[in-house]
């Protein structure tokens, strides 16, 4: 059925379909309802619940408190709702879910046990036409998928199940009649968490139990019970406030994330708090314990260490305690579970463990499985062996685009969306929580709300505009997904195989499934998407076409993370300050930094200069000399540092390039303006050059390297040096380097404000360095030099949010053009300051590892990689 809709264009049967009627479809009809659209919803389940209507295992609960995991958009619920336990049951949450659609009579838009089978979009008549297993067809203007991130089974992967005489069952397809165990001789295969909270009871009941373990999991005791005073309290009387704060909080649950970082605390006080942690019983208490347990491997290792003793302080046979103990994944890269008595089940006498690691299954038999060791009679086979998570329901569903493309071949490299809830190629499609998003990494029912919401307000929006159409753009989608990698990028989490990773399902590809920046952090990136004019999205009324194309994030995360703490702490510009008060202002903040990594030896000396001393710092590396040599220039815009100033950089340049470093001071402005700087510049890599056995170094095998100002000393030293005939330098790296001062490229407007290094601030820079006049001199502007030819050759790095990036390309290019072997790496991302920020912003480390290489490169074969 077909209606005009004076466009050109029919109309459709109905405004929206929503697949699914859990937690994620029941609000998205609500919400949809209270637009005053038509809707139809198809469910698969006889009722509503999704994930809760199917979980019906034993022991199957919540593992994020039942107050936090509850909907905000009805704020009766509060009052009307009471739940029982911390961690509640399967059927409590499914009770939750049926008073919320009896309330609100949600059932009647929604077709029970009726599954979408096709969705085909049709780009003429500008919507969907929806097919159901039951031979239902209608059309829609919009398709929401609300089909869980969790809910469409693995298959039974062990080979020869079809002959098992015995019972077979999913966790996640539970008989609703239950079942009963006793005197049974039970099988279960999997120790995720629907194994973990599972076996206890079928333990409790079963004859025999043996758990075949593939992968042993983290998991702490759930400590259930009544919901705690402590929680209770948190919302009483304050629910509104306490919703709203989950709503911008890191993970959906409204508690304040932790600034320390494990090893700044002694080692009783880091076992103190692990055992709180322990104690407390919440997966997010012990996931934030310390700021850097899912970036700092160490860290890591260190509360795996303990969760390993409690594991072992639990399980009485050493052996089996062993098997149990998660070696092969840091904590928290697989989802961590909550357990009741899970360890202590494996000192029964009737409960064992099988390690199928060491012993692999064989196949299924007719009565039991066999192992490569031995044969095993069952009379119940339990899998609770997870799910296609994330994609594997979106991708059930035969779902046709524009062009004829399918949405499984679309991803069959990995899920690209914009926000996890849209993409390229099929408009007007929604997911909710789909990958992309924060979804499973956060409290689901805080993170199914605002998509519910965003999407709802979304299609009230372009109703209201007379929008035809929503898709988002192949740069929006691209730079989305780039930010989803570059997230996850600086964690341990892409080093498991976990299902975050796509890792558990054979063929599926290995792609870090879901958005980690944060559930506050990401509403605010979908809220700016659409006051941005939906930047990202091109919207279609009739014949128009609009578009406000874009990427929402192009900072990297660590980077933005940086500047947000920055600007929190609102410091006052520098170049409000006498230089005195500058210094002193910066030394006092570097105080703060991480100190970098350690190198083999330090020594402080000073250079005859040619107007006085000059400090240095060298900085050898842990292995065997002699190294080649790198003298360094520090940055601070000729005004600001010293020899020891960019210490945690020399320290990472020194390690990972397995080079000295000589870290030279030189004279700064106003007090000596320019050529001091370069003078003095010139004359310390002469010293260091005639020295360089003395000081641990390969004679010959001598570099320069500096960062911004310090990269315009290191550049024009090269030019210095060709022009006198010497000293011999084999390389030259510029890392942000000030190539030409009259501070006019594209970039200065592009970037002049907001990237810590402000135009501004370059302006009070140049201006205490170098009189106007001198400003076109090659020695303060190397680009402006008329031969580059016969240079050394170059790394050079800009950053893409810095003032200088154009002129360090600009140098880069006039370089090639001259001759000159030149290695420009673009650091995508990144400011001005960022890649020297070690340990502070990892992002940046990959660039160091490359810069390192780069300059081995220059010294040639004699260096060994570190
Ligand atoms: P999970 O967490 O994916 O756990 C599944 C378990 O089954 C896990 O231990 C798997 O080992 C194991 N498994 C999977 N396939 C096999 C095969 N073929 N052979 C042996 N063992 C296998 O699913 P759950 O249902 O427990 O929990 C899902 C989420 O629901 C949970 O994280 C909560 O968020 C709620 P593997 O680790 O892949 O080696």
């Amino acid at each position: 059925m077909v209606a005009s809709n004076g466009h050109g264009t029919t109309g459709p049967d109905v405004d929206v379909v929503v697949a699914g009627a859990g937690f994620a479809g029941l609000h998205m009809l609500y919400r949809l309802r209270h637009l005053g659209v038509s809707v139809r919803a198809f469910e698969s389940g006889a009722d509503v619940g999704g994930t809760w209507y199917w979980n019906r295992y034993p022991g199957a609960r919540c593992d994020i408190p039942t107050v936090d995991y509850s909907y905000s958009f009805d704020p009766e619920l509060e009052d009307e709702w009471t739940w029982s336990e911390k961690y509640a049951t399967q059927p409590e949450i499914l009770r939750y879910l049926q008073h919320v659609a009896d309330k609100h009579d949600l059932r009647r838009d929604i077709q029970f046990s009726t599954t979408v089978a096709e969705a085909t979009w049709d780009d003429e008549q500008r919507l969907w036409h929806i097919r159901t297993d039951r031979g239902d067809e209608l059309t829609a203007r919009y398709y929401v998928m609300a089909t869980g991130c969790l809910s469409m089974p693995k298959a039974a992967e062990v080979e020869g199940l079809e002959r098992y005489r015995g019972d077979v069952y999913f966790t996640s397809r539970w008989p609703h009649e239950g079942v009963d165990f006793t005197g049974k001789r039970v099988a279960v295969i999997g120790t995720g968490s629907s194994g973990i909270q599972s076996i206890p009871l079928i333990a409790a009941q079963a004859e025999a139990l043996t758990v075949f373990q593939r992968t042993p999991n983290f998991s702490i005791p759930a400590h259930n019970g009544p919901v705690p005073e402590k929680m209770r309290d948190a919302i009483a009387g304050r629910a509104a406030e306490y919703r709203e704060a989950a709503k911008w909080s890191v993970g959906g649950i409204p508690v304040e994330p932790t600034q320390v970082v494990t090893f700044s605390v002694t080692p009783e006080e880091r076992t103190a708090r692990y055992e709180d942690a322990w104690q407390a019983g919440e997966l997010f208490a012990i996931l934030g314990v310390y700021a850097d347990l899912m970036v700092n491997p160490d860290a890591n290792a260190e509360l795996a260490g303990f969760l390993h003793d409690k594991i072992r302080s639990i399980v009485e046979d050493p052996e089996t305690a062993d098997t149990l103990c998660p070696k092969d994944h840091p904590f928290g890269t697989k989802r961590p579970c909550l357990d009741t008595n899970y360890f202590a089940t494996y000192n029964l006498p009737h409960v064992r463990l099988v390690d199928l690691r060491k012993h692999p299954f064989r196949s299924i038999t007719e009565s039991g499985i066999d192992t490569v060791d031995e044969s095993l009679e069952f009379d119940a086979i339990v899998f609770a062996t997870g799910f296609d998570a994330m994609t594997g329901a979106l991708v059930a569903v035969d779902i046709t685009g524009r062009d004829g493309v399918t949405l499984k071949d679309k991803w069959a490299h990995g899920p690209t969306t914009y926000l996890g809830l849209t993409t390229v190629g099929f408009p007007n499609l929604f997911f909710i929580t789909g990958p992309g998003s924060p979804s499973v990494l956060s409290n689901m029912a805080v993170s199914i709300e605002q998509h519910v919401d965003w999407v709802a307000d979304c299609i009230a929006d372009l109703r209201a505009r007379g929008v035809d159409t929503i898709e988002p753009t192949e740069t929006a989608e691209a730079g989305w997904v780039q930010h989803v990698n570059d997230c996850a990028d600086i964690t341990l989490y892409p080093t498991a195989n976990s299902w975050y990773m796509g890792a558990n399902v054979p063929g599926k590809p290995r792609v870090f499934l879901p958005y980690i920046g944060g559930v506050g952090k990401y509403r605010i990136a979908c809220d700016e998407v659409v006051d941005r004019d939906y930047l990202g999205f091109r919207l279609k009324s009739g014949a128009d076409t609009t578009c406000n194309d874009g990427v929402i994030r192009r900072v990297q995360p660590d980077v933005a993370a940086v500047m947000e703490m920055m600007a929190m702490l609102d410091l006052p510009p520098l170049e409000t300050m006498d230089p005195d008060t500058a210094r002193a202002f910066v030394e006092a903040s570097s105080a703060m930094r991480p100190p970098g990594p350690d190198v083999g030896e330090i020594v402080d000396g000073t250079i005859p200069g040619p107007a006085g001393d000059l400090a240095y710092r060298l900085y050898r590396p842990p292995t065997d000399g002699p190294h080649p040599v790198v003298v360094y220039f520090h940055g601070g815009g000729w005004v600001l540092g010293n020899a020891t100033s960019d210490d945690p950089l020399c320290r990472d340049l020194c390690v990972r390039s397995n080079s000295v470093i000589v870290s030279v001071d030189y004279r700064h402005g106003p007090e000596a303006r320019f050529p001091a700087a370069i003078d003095d510049g010139f004359a310390a890599t002469r010293w260091v050059a005639d020295n360089a056995v003395a000081l641990g170094g390969i004679p010959g095998e001598l570099a320069v390297f500096g960062w911004s100002a310090g990269g315009n000393i290191a550049a024009v030293v090269c030019q210095l040096a060709r022009d006198a005939g010497g000293p011999a330098i084999v390389g030259q790296g510029l890392m942000t380097p000030v190539t030409d001062l009259d501070m006019s490229s594209g970039s200065y407007a592009e970037n002049g404000e907001g990237y810590i290094l402000t135009a501004a601030l370059m302006k009070w820079f140049c201006d205490h360095y170098a009189d106007e006049a001198d400003r076109s001199d090659p020695r303060a502007s190397p680009l402006r030099a008329d031969n580059l030819a016969g240079l050394p050759p170059a790394i050079v790095i800009t950053s893409e949010f810095d003032p200088l990036r154009d002129e360090g390309i600009a140098y880069a290019d006039a370089l090639t053009a001259a001759g000159v072997p030149v290695q420009h790496i673009a650091a995508r991302g990144h400011t001005h300051t960022s890649l020297t920020m070690v340990d502070m912003v990892i992002s940046g480390a990959k660039i160091r590892a490359e810069i390192a290489d780069a300059l081995r490169a220059f010294f040639g074969a004699s260096v060994p990689a570190h």
